[in-house]
């Protein structure tokens, strides 16, 4: 097992390049139908294709994997809900431990019983620091996951936390407001965070326009996460993209 993924976040952040990242729900594709959002993506420049869900009721996880990686060649992350969404044939894994819980399943508890079946998966394992991040109504991920999330408006206990996270072993801390958040991360949030540590920092949750993408990144975010409003408008991947690759200072900071 190598770090080709997780070398190419530290890159990018050392280099000072922003990258954004599509979120598939396995729930919400069809595999056989995939090939013309995987063709935009590629001629998009999208950095990264994220692969999972709080809660997956289909089966065809696999499938998705074989059609993503059959047709496309942008790096396939699996963002597991629960140890079941793995497969051997993605390029790498996110590891998460929902370190703003305090659910020990979430924290460790998954994450010891399904070791084994991690190693030999011999996927990339990319330990990563989850934050739930209240994002203004109940979501998928705050209501499985059986813990609080993080006010919104708490930015030191999102800092102590991340910082707690990357001191604990985190390579990447990732905020997140929950899919199709009413209010995503802030950036006072994003700053505060970005400020403490020093691995990369994922943003995702409710992020709709380029414009908060943009401002996301000039806060501090490295890797900005979208997937319902990019399910509800393909044809939004192509601003999304152009303003998280952007130069600085085309669009207002906050
Ligand atoms: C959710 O961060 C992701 O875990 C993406 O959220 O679907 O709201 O873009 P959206």
């Amino acid at each position: 097992m190598g770090y080709k993924i997780y070398d190419s976040f530290s890159e990018k952040k050392r280099r000072g390049q922003k990258a954004f990242a599509v979120l598939l729900d396995p729930d919400r594709i069809r595999p056989e139908k995939l090939r013309p959002l995987l063709d935009l993506c590629t001629g998009c420049g999208v950095d990264y294709l994220l692969l999972g869900g709080s809660l997956v009721v289909t089966n065809h996880l696999d499938l998705c994997v074989d059609r993503i990686k059959k047709d496309c060649k942008i790096p396939l992350i699996l963002f597991p809900g629960h140890p079941t969404q793995i497969s051997g044939k993605a390029d790498a894994l996110l590891y998460l431990s929902l370190i703003s819980g305090r659910n020990p399943e979430l924290l460790i508890g998954q994450h010891v019983t399904s070791a084994p079946a991690v190693r030999q998966s011999g996927l990339e394992v990319i330990s990563t620091g989850y934050m739930v991040i209240d994002g203004g109504a109940p979501t998928t991920v705050s209501y499985i996951s059986n813990a609080s999330p993080i006010p919104n408006d708490k930015e030191d206990i999102a800092m102590c936390t991340a910082m707690a996270g990357e001191m604990l072993g985190s390579k990447l801390i990732y905020l997140d407001a929950g899919s199709g958040a009413r209010i995503p991360v802030t950036e006072n949030m994003i700053r505060k965070v970005a400020a403490n540590i020093s691995v990369p920092l994922v943003v995702g949750g409710g992020i709709r326009d380029p414009e908060k993408a943009y401002r996301n990144c000039r806060a501090g975010a490295d890797v900005i996460v979208v997937g319902n409003a990019v399910e509800k408008s393909p044809e939004l991947i192509r601003d999304l993209a152009f303003a998280v690759h952007s130069e600085p200072a085309t669009v207002s900071p906050e």
